[in-house]
């Protein structure tokens, strides 16, 4: 894998920032947009605009058939049984809330357990506790080791008869921890529970393979993959989309409408209502097409390897700490840390000061940053367009932000 020469396809890598060339660093939070994936975004717009599925006119087909081709192209990157098990949203989001509302509200009862970890994002929170606290069913975390891995043991405590659903995030937006999910969909489904995975930390950076994995449903956004935002995928088990309601209704989702009720289409339209994301559609096929060009093991491996060029540079940093696992083998390209006495937000400012951007707060996973007892980290995420010259100019730039705050000289 030649990043330099991947490189080449992000324009907006190369400018300056504060006039520094420009370090991006915060890809789990979005990632930029090669020329390839931005041009069939163009073309779509210039050549191919029209409704899909209605239309019998040559755009309504053509737009119509690359929107399908998307679609098999994103079967094929997760190896999903049928396209039909491969739905269009807004993003991880929107997937992890129609599965709350539209299968939670029918198969969870009073006294059930959700089972989610402490270290899920807020979109892997907030729907369940919704759901809990709408059915009065009983939301409950799985802990942590001390290394800020997932604690199997307490998995299987907590993973118990009474539990309906298991929703955890295959990789952490914090740590970078990838969590052992063929495990937990074996310990969901001998209570009977369905598996949920969030995926918005794991589909951009590793082979996916969600029937290997026995997820029951399994949720990512575009964005985080180079494609556009506003498009994600839920994929779901026929079995359980066949059980689960739509949560948003009218347009292609309709198959009859009656003046008293109405019938839903056949899957995947069942659940997608409105005209979609058409354009987002096609570009994050277009964005698998580049990924697996690359080879979706050897870009987990080159971050792997990235963030064993680092982690040992940024643990020499005096005052440094640094969340999660130290073992590279167990992380995705996502590193969180917080230096002594400097506030992450000061860090954060300091090092754009140097062209380096990276995120600080709690990045949306407000009950892992308290059980981890801190207020809020800086987090340097890595992705595929990063060299070992990136990792470097994050540490002189740490270096740079601690000689002026007087750090290590007072
Ligand atoms: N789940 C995880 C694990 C995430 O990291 C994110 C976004 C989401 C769900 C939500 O994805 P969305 O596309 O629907 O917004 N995470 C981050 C982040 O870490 N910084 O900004 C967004």
């Amino acid at each position: 894998m030649d990043a330099l020469k991947l490189r080449e396809d992000f324009p907006i890598l190369f400018q300056t920032v504060n006039d520094e060339p420009l370090v991006y660093l915060d890809n789990a939070a979005t990632t930029q947009k090669p020329k390839q994936v931005l041009d069939v975004l163009k073309h779509y717009y210039e050549l191919d605009n029209a409704n899909v599925h209605r239309g019998v006119h040559t755009l309504a087909e053509r737009a119509t058939a690359d929107y399908e081709a998307a679609r098999e192209k994103v079967r094929h990157f997760i190896n999903a049984k049928e396209n039909a098990e491969v739905l269009f949203t807004r993003g991880t989001t929107t997937g992890l809330n129609w599965v709350a509302r539209g299968l939670g509200e029918k198969i969870v009862k009073k006294g059930d357990r959700i089972v989610i970890s402490q270290m899920e994002h807020h979109s892997n929170i907030v729907p369940w506790q919704e759901l809990a606290h709408k059915v009065g069913a009983e939301l409950v975390y799985i802990d942590l080791t001390v290394e800020g891995e997932l604690d199997l043991v307490d998995a299987k405590k907590k993973i118990t008869s009474h539990t309906k659903i298991v929703s955890i995030a295959h990789a952490s937006n914090v740590m970078g921890v990838i969590n052992p999910i063929e495990q937990l969909s074996a310990l969901a489904h001998e209570v009977g529970a369905v598996m949920v995975v969030d995926g918005a930390q794991s589909a951009p950076h590793m082979a996916l393979d969600v029937q290997a994995l026995d997820a029951d449903f399994y949720a990512f956004s575009g964005h985080k993959m180079c494609g556009p935002t506003g498009i994600g995928v839920l994929y779901g088990k026929r079995q359980w989309l066949e059980v689960m309601d739509p949560v948003e209704f009218g347009g292609e989702m309709i198959d009859f409408v009656y003046h008293d009720h109405s019938t839903w289409a056949e899957l995947p339209y069942k659940f997608e209502a409105g005209t979609p994301n058409i354009a987002g559609g096609i570009a994050l096929g277009a964005a698998i097409d580049y990924l697996e060009a690359i080879g979706m093991d050897e870009i987990h491996a080159y971050e792997q390897a990235l963030v064993e060029y680092v982690l040992p540079k940024l643990l020499a940093i005096d005052g440094v700490t640094v969340y999660g696992p130290s073992d590279p083998e167990k992380h995705t390209g996502v590193i969180a840390f917080n230096i002594d006495g400097l506030h992450p937000h000061d860090l954060a400012t300091a090092l754009d000061m140097e062209g380096v951007a990276v995120r600080a707060g709690h990045h949306c996973a407000q009950p892992l940053l308290k059980y981890l007892a801190v207020q809020s980290t800086a987090r340097a995420s890595f992705y595929f367009y990063n060299t070992k010259e990136d990792a470097d100019r994050l540490i002189e730039a740490i270096h740079a932000t601690k000689e002026f705050f007087g750090h290590g000289f007072i």
